[in-house]
């Protein structure tokens, strides 16, 4: 039996949830063409006969600019102290200049398997051989694997090279679990989600979403979230003309939601104005950062 812990770590937008969700066959995770979608460490264990992974998702590698911004860093450094096995994921479409800078500085003292990520969205071969040269000469690495998380491509070579480096040992967790979060973090993950897509500009970045009731009734499961935002104006565009986009909202995560639930789901939502959020210590507790 082979069992460990295997972290995902890369920039914004280099495709890390995408992976999770490829490798889990799953959705675990949310995903967005915008950068910094991802704020928590989401781990999705997956768990066949002769071994168990237990993944890893964090947010991408970025500098700090706000309190959030320091959460979001501190999930990926706990992330890189437990990793067995790392994939530092990178866009194969990309110059690897500054990637390479990124993985140089974490330091993992786990093996390193460099993921090249979106060769769909490669038309120049020889550059993609170039690129995979590159990393191959890099010390940190042990190998290249070349994949494509949203056409599901190379996932499979991933997950048996995964298995080479993994340690022998016993399941961390027992039962069918896919995930250590609880049922109400996916379900304002999924809103989340859905105001990345709606919402323009800023505003996904200034937004929170708290679940405040999770009932099990007979024939739905009830829920009740809050959208949290920082500003008046802002409360204003999320529920937009009579309440028009909040309603799209709803219905849009809804939809997730009872996928996800296997449920029918009545689902309620409220914005709350609370200003810089994003810089309270208590708030940022009280949201989950
Ligand atoms: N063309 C292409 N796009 C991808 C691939 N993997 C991810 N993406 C896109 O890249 C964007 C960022 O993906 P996401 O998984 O949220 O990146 P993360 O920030 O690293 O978690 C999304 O628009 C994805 O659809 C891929 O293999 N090929
Ligand atoms: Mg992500």
């Amino acid at each position: 039996m082979k069992a460990g812990f295997v972290n995902i770590f890369g920039k914004p937008n280099a495709g890390k949830s995408t992976l999770l969700n490829a490798l889990m066959g799953e959705k675990m995770a949310i995903v967005s063409h915008k950068v910094q979608t991802t704020r928590h460490r989401i781990k999705a264990i997956l768990t066949e006969k002769d071994h168990q992974i237990i993944f890893s998702d964090t947010p991408g590698i970025i500098d700090p600019k706000y309190k959030l911004h320091e959460k979001m860093m501190q999930a990926v450094s706990g992330s890189l102290e437990d990793a067995d096995v790392a994939l530092l994921i990178t866009a194969a479409n990309e110059p690897p200049e500054e990637s390479h800078e990124i993985f140089q500085k974490l330091r993992l003292k786990a093996p390193v398997i460099v993921v090249l990520n979106k060769t769909d969205a490669v038309k120049d071969t020889a550059r993609l051989e170039e690129t995979k040269k590159f990393y191959e000469a890099q010390p940190y690495c042990k190998e290249v694997v070349l994949i494509s998380a949203l056409k599901n491509t190379g996932t499979k070579e991933l997950l048996e090279r995964i298995l080479h480096y993994l340690p022998e040992g016993h399941p961390f967790y027992e039962g069918d679990d896919l995930s250590d979060m609880p049922v109400k973090f996916f379900v304002s993950e999924m809103i989340r989600e859905k105001i990345f897509y709606l919402y323009h500009d800023e505003l996904p970045y200034h937004t929170a979403v708290m679940v405040q009731e999770y009932k099990e009734k007979s024939t739905l499961i009830k829920i009740r979230a809050d959208i949290i935002v920082q500003r008046e104006t802002q409360k204003g565009i999320v529920l937009g003309d009579g309440g028009k986009m909040i309603k799209e909202l709803g219905t849009l995560a809804r939809k997730d939601i009872e996928e996800f639930l296997g449920s029918k789901v009545f689902l309620e939502l409220y914005v709350k104005v609370r200003p810089k959020w994003r810089d309270s210590e208590m708030y940022l507790k009280e949201y989950g950062y």
